[in-house]
């Protein structure tokens, strides 16, 4: 699949002054009315096959991810954290009480986590990235191809259920993994690009092929929606 829509920083700027950037980022990031709300699918749930499967979309989306959206909320019914971003939650843990600091890691890592993941996916996505963040990649990884290779192979290493990431501090590229729902955010970096490696993630249709879920899962990476993120880092 090709890709021919990717924008340019000033498009993105653009974008950013009419409001409709933020748009799309409200309502994912924030707290609405002290809740943390289950954000929609940003496609259908068939509309990444054959590579993802509509059964496990439907699950992920409407059980696992609103599964711990309902449990942060109940997290943190009560506290000083209802009204804060869940970047700003995950990047000061220890600010959260501690008796309901597991929670809130867990719970607040698998409900920022999948919101990156649904929107770095769609139907239209797959091939290479370019502009500012192909010269980053560039940089970093040689090129699109030792990305690629270097990601696939982070993601197939991570043991048990977590998570693999591209990572952009202040606009320097950086693969990392981390365990179960933890995420980059926590250290206050962050995460332009992941991919879910937790076997909910794939096992319908993938069984134990995690490398096939994790090469399938180039073709549907939204290089538009990365190149956003990463600008916005710089
Ligand atoms: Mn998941």
């Amino acid at each position: 699949m090709d890709r021919n829509h990717s924008l340019s920083r000033r498009e993105v700027l653009k974008l950013a002054g009419s409001g409709l950037l933020s748009a799309a980022f409200s309502g994912v990031s924030f707290a609405a009315g002290g809740e943390f709300k289950l954000p929609a699918l940003p496609y259908a749930e068939d509309a990444l096959e054959p590579y993802i499967d509509a059964a496990t979309m439907s699950l992920h989306h409407g059980k696992h991810h609103a599964g711990y959206t309902n449990k942060l909320n109940a997290a943190i019914e009560g506290t000083d954290l209802v009204g804060m971003s869940i970047e700003d939650i995950l990047a000061d843990l220890e600010a959260a009480p501690e008796d309901i600091r597991t929670a809130v890691r867990n719970n607040g890592g698998g409900y920022a986590n999948h919101n990156l993941y649904w929107q770095i996916m769609s139907p239209d996505g797959g091939g290479e990235p370019d502009g500012e963040l192909a010269e980053a990649i560039e940089r970093a990884f040689g090129g699109y191809a030792g990305f690629k290779e270097a990601f696939a192979a982070a993601a197939g290493g991570v043991f048990g259920s977590g998570w693999t990431w591209l990572v952009s501090d202040a606009g320097a590229l950086n693969i990392e993994t981390s365990p179960n729902q933890d995420t980059p955010l926590m250290r206050g970096a962050t995460p332009i690009l992941g991919i879910d490696v937790w076997e909910h993630a794939y096992y319908l249709r993938y069984q134990n092929r995690r490398a096939d879920y994790i090469g399938a899962f180039f073709n549907v990476l939204n290089w538009a929606r990365v190149e956003e993120l990463y600008l916005a880092t710089l």
